[in-house]
């Protein structure tokens, strides 16, 4: 992307930003999480905090950062500072204010917040509001999804040349090692998280890590592994069978498949997370597997591999067109094995698009 059309995206993210604080009459925001930092500025680097006012869009940063930061953000005034940064930016608000500044509890620290309420003095006012940044990232322009469709191939790409390795004797660890060093031959700037490669009764644990267990014949393996790229992640999950499997298997496969179009079928702008959440279970339920089901049906996908929206029970999360979610459901048993299905899917005005392609049908390797 040309410089100058790259600071244009992020002028108008930070304007929208603005217009959001002005909107509920907030004075201005710091956040230092770095995707967020990310998003607004084109910042990579580790160390930065952003202030933004009505009037001013700050980024401090440290001296590691010099050169970097004021290549990167364009769009923002840059100071580099020998202090602490969040007391950078309190001192950058000190005296009388009306309004209430914003910080994001679930990324300040203790230390933090107290440092900015040192810095600033009295006169500003600090109120705790979470996910500002994170409701304006999770709806995606098209240049992002264009983005995450080809991180999405890019994770597609590594798992089909990986499943031909497939067979009895074969490590997890192996596998699991093959994805992440292909994925980063494409072009990944490296795994969006640690690889999961479990197989057999260890497919049981949704969050396995690979081992050194070597794969056996009548086995379930399930594969989750996603690439960063250009600042995107991807996220995959496809399970097989080693061999020809039972028809228990094929049935648990199928229910399973069958709760991700049903909650697929409903993802739409206007519903909730919960409701989501409770078609894929409810399939689920018709089959007696629902019990087995441990965990949430989704998450929205972008910077970060987990954001907003949450497809859970408890979920509060409105779905808006441009929000990009996965759709994972899986059953867990225990000593037997597990089957997960997970899809990345852009809501769209009216319906879906899936990111990721690659065959969805039970495979018998
Ligand atoms: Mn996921």
């Amino acid at each position: 992307m040309p410089a100058r059309s790259a600071a244009n995206i992020f002028a108008r993210r930070v304007s929208a930003l603005r217009q959001r604080i002005e909107a509920a009459e907030v004075g201005g925001l710091v956040d230092a999480h770095p995707p967020n930092v990310q998003y607004l500025t084109g910042f990579t680097g580790s160390a930065g905090v952003f202030l933004l006012t009505p009037r001013d869009a700050i980024l401090f940063t440290d001296s590691r950062y010099r050169i970097q930061a004021r290549e990167e953000a364009r769009n923002v005034e840059v100071r580099v500072e020998s202090v602490r940064l969040h007391t950078a930016a309190g001192k950058a608000l000190r005296g009388r204010h009306r309004r209430p500044v914003i910080y994001s509890p679930e990324h300040t620290s203790v230390a933090q917040r107290h440092e900015l309420a040192q810095a600033s003095g009295r006169g500003v006012r600090w109120m705790a509001v979470e996910g500002v940044v994170e409701e304006l990232r999770s709806v995606k322009d098209e240049s992002e999804i264009a983005v995450m469709r080809e991180a999405a191939r890019l994770a597609e790409e590594a798992l089909s040349e990986v499943l031909k390795l497939v067979k009895p004797g074969v490590e997890e660890n192996d596998l699991a090692a093959e994805i992440e060093y292909r994925m980063r031959r494409k072009g990944a700037s490296g795994a969006a998280f640690p690889t999961i490669v479990a197989s057999g009764p260890r497919a049981a644990l949704p969050h396995a890590q690979p081992s050194r267990k070597r794969i056996a014949k009548n086995e379930l393996v399930v594969f989750d592994l996603g690439a960063i790229l250009r600042g995107y992640c991807s996220d995959l999950t496809r399970t097989v069978h080693v061999g020809r499997a039972s028809a228990r298997v094929r049935e648990w496969y199928r229910a399973v498949l069958e709760a991700q179009a049903a909650a697929r079928a409903i993802l739409r702008p206007g519903v909730d997370g919960a409701a989501v959440d409770a078609a894929a279970r409810g399939r689920l339920r018709r089959s007696g597997l629902a019990r087995y089901f441990t965990h949430s049906t989704g998450h929205g996908l972008g910077r970060e591999v987990h954001e907003i929206p949450r497809l859970a029970r408890l979920s509060r999360s409105v779905i808006r067109a441009g929000q990009v979610v996965t759709l994972e459901p899986g059953i867990y048993i225990q000593g037997v094995g597990g089957i997960r299905i997970e899809d990345d899917i852009v809501v769209r005005e009216n319906g879906t698009e899936s990111l990721t392609q690659l065959n969805r049908e039970l495979l018998e390797l």
